[in-house]
């Protein structure tokens, strides 16, 4: 539970708010009305004053009953977490269609809170002159929020349109996508692979909201698209990961995906489960993936070996790197192109005069490294994938290994 409202407390960081208090219960059940109990509430109302808060923030998700009764015996702003989370992506999210889908993400949690914010208006009018606004603007508000909901639904479809161009357009190149939990050091391991120090990392959560793609060398004459992503959080509200659906179909499009984890975090095996779990809410539990044990630098060697003895037994596969040590991430180099030569080996296609069709599929679809005639076939190096080896083998097409 300290661990818990230790992350919090980051994300109101995050958000820009200072923290001068905590209170925590012990419930079996959350009160329907007021999440906690009477007794509890009256402890919340006293320390807000004494400590002066201006704001209330809820590690569980309230319901707008809850939020609203709460504010009221309280008399000060109430936010769960979940509204916090979407604060945060509001203030920081930079390109058009982040702030597309933060804000559809916004909208679809206030819509089932409008009377909440309406009751509100409400007594701060007094009630003089008014009997407030009553059933009718309530309406016309719901309305307006439905119509833009469906406006930014439409936008954010045309947005996935123009990206499935582009990737079409890079269909040929190996593709690895970074996943993990926020701060586990996504940014940092392409800002080390790449050798770009313009690549944002910062020691604060959600650093990155918009994916971002480099052409990464890996060596051995190989190279990957490697792209970063928006990292995840426990109790992720889930209209979030619905309108990030768009920005993670990098990840679905993937070869690989990469889950890095922060082990010199106390939590990091729940963290990895809650990215196991988001990845999966998403339909990319299927994808191979490679768990990045990211930060090894910050263990001492007897704290290395108990979490590599840890992992191996959980994930035989998993790598140990650093993104901060000289060389600190050979090893995930290394597994990048053993993973390049077996889920797209490297072939050479033979090819008669009337196989014309069958050359242009091998350009469109695959990676041609070189290309000759013995004076009657045409002999073809090049890289294929699963899709495009199968279809060459149906075809009956003449194809043996070309090595690496
Ligand atoms: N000591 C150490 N610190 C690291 C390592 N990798 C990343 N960091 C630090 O961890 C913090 C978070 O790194 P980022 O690369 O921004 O993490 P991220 O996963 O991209 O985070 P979000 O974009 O917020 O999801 C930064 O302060 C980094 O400098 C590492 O291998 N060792
Ligand atoms: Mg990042």
């Amino acid at each position: 539970m300290e661990e818990h409202l230790a992350e919090l407390a980051r994300l109101v960081d995050t958000a820009g708010a200072d923290v001068v208090g905590t209170l925590t219960q012990i419930i079996d059940r959350p009160h329907p009305g007021t999440y906690l109990g009477s007794g509890k509430l009256d402890e919340l109302t006293l320390k807000v004053s004494e400590l002066g808060a201006t704001l209330i923030v809820f590690d569980d998700e309230l319901s707008p009953a809850q939020a609203r009764n709460i504010e009221i015996a309280t008399n000060t702003r109430v936010m769960d977490r979940a509204e916090l989370i979407l604060d945060i992506f509001a203030t920081r999210a930079r390109s058009a269609e982040a702030r597309l889908q933060v804000e559809l993400a916004q909208l679809e949690y206030t819509l089932p809170r409008l009377t909440r914010m309406w009751t509100h208006l409400d007594t701060m009018k007094g009630g003089i002159g008014m009997r407030g606004p009553g059933e009718t603007q309530l309406e016309t508000d719901r309305r307006l929020i439905q119509h833009r909901i469906k406006v930014i639904k439409e936008r954010l479809i045309d947005v996935e349109r123009a990206r499935e161009v582009q990737r079409q357009q890079r269909q040929s190149q190996f593709k690895v996508a970074l996943v993990g939990y926020t701060n586990a050091g996504k940014s940092s391991v392409l800002r080390s692979l790449a050798n770009d120090a313009a690549v944002f990392v910062e020691d604060r959560l959600f650093a990155t909201l918009d994916p971002l793609t480099r052409e990464i060398d890996v060596g051995d004459g190989y190279s990957v698209l490697l792209t970063d992503t928006v990292g995840f959080i426990r109790k992720l509200p889930h209209h979030l990961v619905a309108s990030f659906r768009a920005t993670l179909a990098e990840a679905r499009e993937a070869d690989l995906l990469l889950h890095v984890v922060d082990v010199s975090h106390p939590a990091w095996e729940e963290h990895r489960d809650v990215v196991d779990d988001v990845l999966a809410e998403l339909g990319l539990q299927s994808r191979p993936v490679r768990l990045v044990c990211n930060k090894m630098d910050l263990l001492s060697p007897e704290e290395r070996a108990g979490v590599e003895e840890r992992v191996h037994n959980l994930v035989p596969n998993a790598l140990f790197v650093s993104a901060h040590e000289e060389g600190g991430l050979e090893s995930l180099r290394v597994e990048l192109v053993q993973c390049i030569r077996r889920l797209r080996p490297l072939v050479e296609v033979r090819l008669a005069a009337h196989q014309g069709a069958v050359l242009a599929s091998l350009h469109r679809d695959g990676e041609v490294l070189d290309q000759k005639s013995d004076g009657t076939d045409m002999l073809v190096t090049v890289r294929v994938d699963e899709i495009l080896a199968g279809r060459l083998r149906q075809a009956g097409v003449d194809m043996t290994s070309a090595g690496k």
